[in-house]
């Protein structure tokens, strides 16, 4: 999901994520500097364990049918890309034993990493049913289905526990954001298409957070490159210390360096500077601090621990987008405490309840219309608007840019480990 530059809304700062490391697997296996060297030896080492253990491991099905949890009896599901810190970062600790250790002790819990393993390893398997399935000719509506449907078999959907992380956006050309079909929409896909497959999934609340441009004509495969090219510049750029706005101007360095021909026509490839990348916390998709993609200023840094979804967007038109359009986004206000919301007034009867329902289905997490309709809510819509009206439901409209421009995106959460970046969701694919 994107954030917007304009609505950052500020939080109270993710420092309950450090404790103290509990399972000494993530030490042996994760944190061996020998194995992040050299990725062979951690194969081996891997493969060794492999054989030693005694249950055998099942094979994934085409397409996928067992959950995550059957595929990784032991639970340790596979850790992300792990990128090393910039230099001064490791020149500062390197040669540092007892800074060292101390940083070993405010790792992140295990639990928590493992879980956004878990969900990391649901959106790898699931976008690639995503990329067998999404052809032009298809509805939007079917995709999405498709996305939904398999994220919840993989990650075994259980209330609050694990479960989609938020709608499936799927934003095409123009669009750029927070689009997902509501109930009787027919909007079908076609073949000169840019679209936004933007999906999420989370095990305990961790919300692995993930995007990806999928396009059917190589005219546009230079704006595809560029962003997938500033996303991971970002991701890159990303660290303990590191300053927003840094982060920004490495992104917008990189994608504005290209330009794109398409239909006779040049155009820059310009950053959407008002949208942003993100900070995490449990249930809560943004969490108070914004990723810029061009340099805006903002010298709040990242910190040890937190989770970011880095997400660059790349646009023909004016890079800037507005809200427009049909509304299907939403969110309850995570910044809103139970006392706080039960002193607000409600004009329609049938706020409350929904609202109940919102709560007890959902809790921050972001959902979408079609979700209250499949848990069997109907006729929702002022009851709905009131909560919106009164602040405790947030909605999110699509952003676009002006008619006629083409906009990609790719997107990845990280981990600020204390060591050492792990990009969670990184696949073969992007
Ligand atoms: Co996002």
């Amino acid at each position: 999901m994107a954030g917007e530059a304009a609505e950052i809304e500020s939080s109270a700062p993710l420092s309950v994520l450090a404790k103290e490391i509990e399972d000494v697997d993530l030490s042996a296996e994760d944190s061996n500097s020998d194995s992040q060297k050299d990725p062979k030896a951690s194969d081996k080492k891997k493969k060794k364990k492999k054989k030693k253990s005694k249950k055998k491991a099942l094979q994934q099905t085409d397409p996928p049918t067992i959950p995550i949890t059957k595929l990784y009896p032991n639970k340790n599901y596979p850790q992300g890309e792990i990128q090393e810190y910039g230099k001064d970062f490791t020149m500062n600790t390197k040669f540092n034993k007892e800074e060292i250790k101390r940083k070993e002790n405010l790792e992140i819990d295990f639990e928590s990493l493992n879980d956004m393993r878990r969900a990391s390893e649901v959106h790898r398997q699931v976008r690639k049913v995503a990329r067998d399935f999404i052809k032009p000719g298809k509805s939007m509506t079917s995709i999405a289905e498709t996305i939904e449907n398999a994220t919840r078999l993989l990650v075994e959907e259980k209330g609050l526990e694990a479960g989609v992380g938020f709608p499936t956006g799927l934003s095409i050309n123009n669009v750029a954001a927070h689009y997902t079909p509501n109930a009787g929409d027919t909007l079908v896909l076609s073949d000169q298409d840019v679209l936004k497959v933007d999906f999420g999934v989370h095990v305990n609340g961790r919300i692995i957070d993930s995007a990806f441009t999928m396009t059917f004509d190589p005219k546009y495969d230079t704006l595809v490159q560029a962003v997938k090219d500033a996303t991971n510049t970002g991701i890159k750029a990303a660290g303990i210390d590191v300053r927003l706005t840094d982060i920004g101007e490495q992104i917008e360095e990189v994608m504005e360096s290209y330009e794109i021909e398409l239909n006779g026509k040049t155009y820059p490839i310009k950053c959407v500077r008002n949208l942003c990348g993100h900070n995490i916390a449990p249930y809560v998709i943004h969490s108070g601090k914004s990723v810029p993609i061009i340099k805006n200023g903002d010298n709040t840094k990242m910190e040890e621990n937190e989770v970011f979804a880095i997400e660059t967007f790349g646009s023909t038109g004016k890079g800037h987008v507005i809200e427009e359009g049909v509304v299907s986004h939403y969110a309850k206000n995570p910044s809103l405490t139970p006392q706080s919301i039960g002193r607000i007034p409600l004009r329609i009867p049938k706020a409350k309840p929904l609202l109940n329902t919102i709560t007890k289905n959902f809790g921050t997490l972001p959902f979408c219309r079609r979700y209250l309709d499949r848990i069997g809510e109907d006729k929702y819509l002022l009851g709905l608007k009131n909560l919106v009206d009164t602040g405790i439901v947030l909605s999110y409209p699509p952003l676009v840019d002006i008619p006629g421009s083409y906009v990609a995106q790719f997107e990845h959460t990280i981990v600020l480990r204390p060591n050492c970046k792990e990009v969670v969701s990184r696949g073969d694919d992007y």
